[in-house]
């Protein structure tokens, strides 16, 4: 069975999640595509790359990404660092000939996004942008439904993107608050999980009103590279710096098809974790999605018997997308790992076939253009064209 050589670049939250999809994937996906080796880890030190090396796998560690992207046995490279730095790994590693996974956001705008888009389709390699929640498999029923026009002409997309990590002024300021790095705030951050719903279930989007507002002025600035996601958090008298981005986002939207919706994107919202949801309303039905119960899809359609009409629970499974790879049995549990391995699949898949795959950097370049207008309309105060 061939080998793909993969050097990941990055080792905090988004290591792990892709070292265990490239250790998980040929269990769920057999025979698998080809078998990923996790050949080099990469971090800003060779402490923290070492490691990473020992807890996720790998072979060897290094802290150099530009010595490691001009390694020929390299055929991967996996950017998993924050999103200032995924602009300059891709441009290298695609001069270099290699297959490129990046995480999300691609970049921190469009113009950085549109540099990567450029280089990786001057390289001819392959690229992926890593919106892993359309892999879970009750979105991609989702998907399935309004492709076979079970709900019909699609009217309005509903998408919220809510977590609390961060409402508590106390959780510092680690690089998600910063502009320099991160680029913007819940937008990016989580924001943009949806805008990919959006574009894969309903189609582009061709127009933005938004609204975004920053409730916590100031953080405790933090140490170290790795964001702990407000689990740690500062006490007593310690320095605070200013938080540049925004805390919360909500926008409307038009699409290409003529469809109208809204996004609301918040890491402020008490109460809520990973409640990542959308509605879906056609002109003969009805989807909703909630992660918080990721195995499940609720459906109204309407030509339900009157007297049954309200949405139902479809509990996805081996008949569904993905299932013959995942579990004998619907509801046994999707898990985040899970998303993860259907999107190394996906990816390897194309680079063995030489297909395409999605979503690819132009999405993660039309999903940064998406972002930019949506605070351009926040400050005009005005409805801002994306194309
Ligand atoms: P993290 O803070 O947990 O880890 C980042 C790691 O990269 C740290 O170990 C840090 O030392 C290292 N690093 C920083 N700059 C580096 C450089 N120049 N060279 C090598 N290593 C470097 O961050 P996390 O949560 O893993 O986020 C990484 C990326 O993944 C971000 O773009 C983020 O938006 C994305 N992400 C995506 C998720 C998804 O659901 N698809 C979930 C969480 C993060
Ligand atoms: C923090 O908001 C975070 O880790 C995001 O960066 C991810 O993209 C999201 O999927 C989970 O939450």
């Amino acid at each position: 069975m061939r080998k793909l050589n993969v050097a990941m670049i990055g080792g905090g939250f988004m290591g792990k999640a892709h070292s265990l999809a490239y250790a998980g994937m040929p269990m769920f996906f057999w025979p698998a595509p080809a078998l990923p080796q996790r050949k080099t880890v990469v971090d800003i030190n060779d402490e923290l790359a070492k490691a990473a090396a020992d807890r996720y796998g790998f072979e060897s560690y290094s802290s150099d990404w530009r010595r490691v992207v001009e390694d020929p046995e390299i055929d991967i490279i996996d950017i998993v660092t924050p999103n200032n730095s995924h602009a300059e790994i891709a441009i290298a590693a695609a001069k270099a000939g290699k297959h490129i996974i990046c995480e999300k956001p691609l970049a921190r705008t469009g113009e950085e996004s549109k540099r990567m888009l450029d280089a990786v389709t001057e390289a001819g390699v392959k690229h992926m942008v890593a919106f892993n929640y359309r892999r879970t498999p009750a979105v991609a029923l989702a998907k399935k439904y309004i492709e076979e026009g079970a709900i019909g002409k699609v009217l309005n997309f509903r998408g919220t993107y809510l977590q609390d990590w961060s409402a508590d002024p106390a959780s510092p300021l680690s690089w998600r608050f910063r502009k320099d790095i991160a680029g913007s705030g819940a937008l990016g951050d989580i924001g943009t999980h949806v805008i990919d719903f959006a574009r894969y279930l309903v189609g582009e989007i061709t127009e933005v009103m938004g609204v975004a507002s920053t409730f916590i002025k100031e953080r405790p600035i933090q140490s170290g590279s790795v964001d702990k996601l407000g689990t740690v958090k500062a006490s007593g008298d310690v320095k605070k710096e200013a938080v540049d981005v925004d805390d919360e986002v909500s926008t409307l939207l038009r699409f290409e098809n003529g469809a109208v919706g809204s996004i609301e994107a918040t890491r402020n919202a008490w109460g809520r974790n990973n409640f990542l949801t959308f509605e879906i309303h056609g002109e003969t039905g009805s989807i909703y999605f909630n992660y918080e119960r990721r195995d499940e899809l609720q459906v109204c359609f309407s030509n339900d018997p009157s007297d049954r009409r309200g949405f139902r629970t479809i509990y996805t499974g081996p008949n569904h997308p993905y299932g013959e790879a995942l579990w004998p049995i619907p509801a046994l549990g999707i898990g985040y790992t899970e998303t993860k391995i259907i999107e190394a699949h996906d990816f390897i898949s194309a680079i063995v076939n030489d297909t395409d795959v999605s979503p690819n950097f132009y999405d993660g370049y039309r999903i940064a253009v998406i972002s930019d207008a949506i605070i351009e309309s926040a400050n005009s105060e005005k409805w801002v064209k994306t194309i």
